[in-house]
């Protein structure tokens, strides 16, 4: 057995808030239903359970076209508390495998469990190459459906996250996938260009011109003509990852110290071009705020990371009255030490970078009723936002800021 051998799970819950609503109302088992939107086809679907589903209802699509796809599907307001509620309840059963949990999002998480044993499960077992990890996996099922009263969840089993993820996905609902030790690229072989990280429609559409429709496809190429096609950086990390390579840690959320996001530009940004610099700060401020909110983080201190073309760095950082997990907020602080504590003169900018540190997962604000409330409800719907961005891909919800910049040209050296 090899040292370096790791056995990681990735759980996912299926149709998480459908599933809590069944939960507490067993009257709509067996039923099309659907969570967001009115009866009336206003908003958008969250999530609809798998009946719904067989009639084409999917997440983020409007609730008009729901409607009219499944008449008869039962159309339920969202209850984010109960929801947050109950993923808690869930990941405390995933902590009693294993200290090693990576939440990734109200139901979903990659759980490291090579080091972890199950009583009653011979320390030499071995299955599919993943000691007890398979057995884990399927008591894991079974004990969150028992202990939450019936929620099932999807597991994928293998050697490093990005294959877990993968894997849970294939035969969801209620499904144990194992990607077999040493037959990684076997198992990602006939799976769709799209399965792998970072493939949208865009680069599919530029894959699918020289050839590529199967991960299969791309194995075969090699390195070099991957490189030609994408540029030599994105060349290699998809020659990385459709031979399902990973060596990403699981990171718990206690390690999480710090989360930032920062950009080289190859071509420098000019100091008076102040729109591209706004924009700029502001896609990274909103990509730290949307990770934040993922790990159900609120950060205390902004950081503004900048160089100038001589390579000269620096880093400044300001601390906020409340922690946030908000764009407008990040933002603000990033730009106003930008204006204020940044002064390159005439020389042109090679990299930016915001990050928030303070790290804490309890917002303790000392706000009033009114703000408190406020607050909350701009979190709420940035919570609403990131999922349908998961769901659809990041161009989903273009706010007023990135739009601007679309629409007239990308900021130079964009990817
Ligand atoms: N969600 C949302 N809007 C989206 C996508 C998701 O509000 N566009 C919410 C509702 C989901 C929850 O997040 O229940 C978890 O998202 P998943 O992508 O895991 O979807 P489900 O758990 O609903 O279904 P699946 O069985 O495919 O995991
Ligand atoms: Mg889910």
């Amino acid at each position: 057995m090899p040292e370096s051998r790791r056995i990681i799970l990735h759980v996912d819950m299926d149709a998480f808030y459908c599933s809590v609503e069944e939960l507490d109302n067993p009257s709509l088992k067996g039923r099309p239903v659907v969570v967001g939107g009115t009866p009336e086809g206003r908003g958008v679907v969250a999530t609809a359970n798998y009946a719904a589903r067989e009639f084409g209802v999917r997440s983020a699509m409007p609730a008009a076209r729901a409607i009219r796809l499944c008449p008869r599907a039962e159309f339920l307001r969202p209850r984010p508390k109960r929801y947050s509620e109950v993923s808690r309840e869930v990941f405390s059963i995933f902590g009693k495998y294993t200290p090693l949990v990576e939440p990734l999002s109200i139901d979903e998480a990659f759980l490291d469990v090579t080091g972890s044993r199950l009583p009653g499960v011979p320390a030499n077992v071995d299955e599919d190459g993943y000691g007890a990890g398979v057995a884990i996996a399927r008591a894991l099922r079974e004990r969150v459906e028992k202990e939450t009263g019936g929620l099932t969840c999807s597991i994928g089993v293998a050697s490093n996250k990005y294959l877990a993820k993968i894997a849970s996905d294939l035969r969801k609902p209620r499904g144990v996938v194992i990607v077999p030790l040493g037959a990684e690229e076997e198992f990602l072989a006939p799976l769709p260009i799209e399965k792998i990280w970072g493939v949208g429609p865009k680069k599919a559409e530029r894959l699918r011109a020289i050839g590529i429709d199967l991960v299969g496809d791309m194995q075969r190429l090699g390195v070099e003509p991957l490189q030609r096609a994408l540029g030599d950086e994105t060349g290699e990390h998809f020659w990385r990852l459709c031979r399902g390579v990973d060596h990403r840690p699981v990171v718990t959320e206690q390690e999480v110290k710090s989360i930032s996001q920062e950009k080289t530009y190859g071509q420098f940004l000019a100091p008076a071009d102040r729109e591209t610099i706004e924009r700029e700060l502001f896609r990274m401020s909103d990509k730290v705020a949307a990770r934040l909110r993922a790990r159900e983080l609120w950060g205390r201190t902004v950081q503004l990371k900048a160089r100038d073309e001589k390579f000269h760095t620096v880093t400044r950082s300001a601390s906020l009255d409340s922690p946030t997990c908000l764009v407008e907020e990040i933002y603000r602080a990033a730009l106003g030490m930008f204006d204020e504590r940044v002064d390159f003169g005439d020389l042109r900018i090679r990299l930016l970078g915001v990050g928030v540190s303070g790290l804490t997962g309890e917002p303790r604000r000392q706000l009033d009723f009114f703000d408190s409330g406020r607050l909350q409800q701009a979190e709420s719907m940035a919570a609403i936002s990131d999922a349908v961005c998961r769901k659809i891909g990041d161009k989903a919800i273009l706010r007023a800021k990135m739009l601007e910049g679309e629409k007239e040209k990308k900021p130079p050296g964009s990817d």
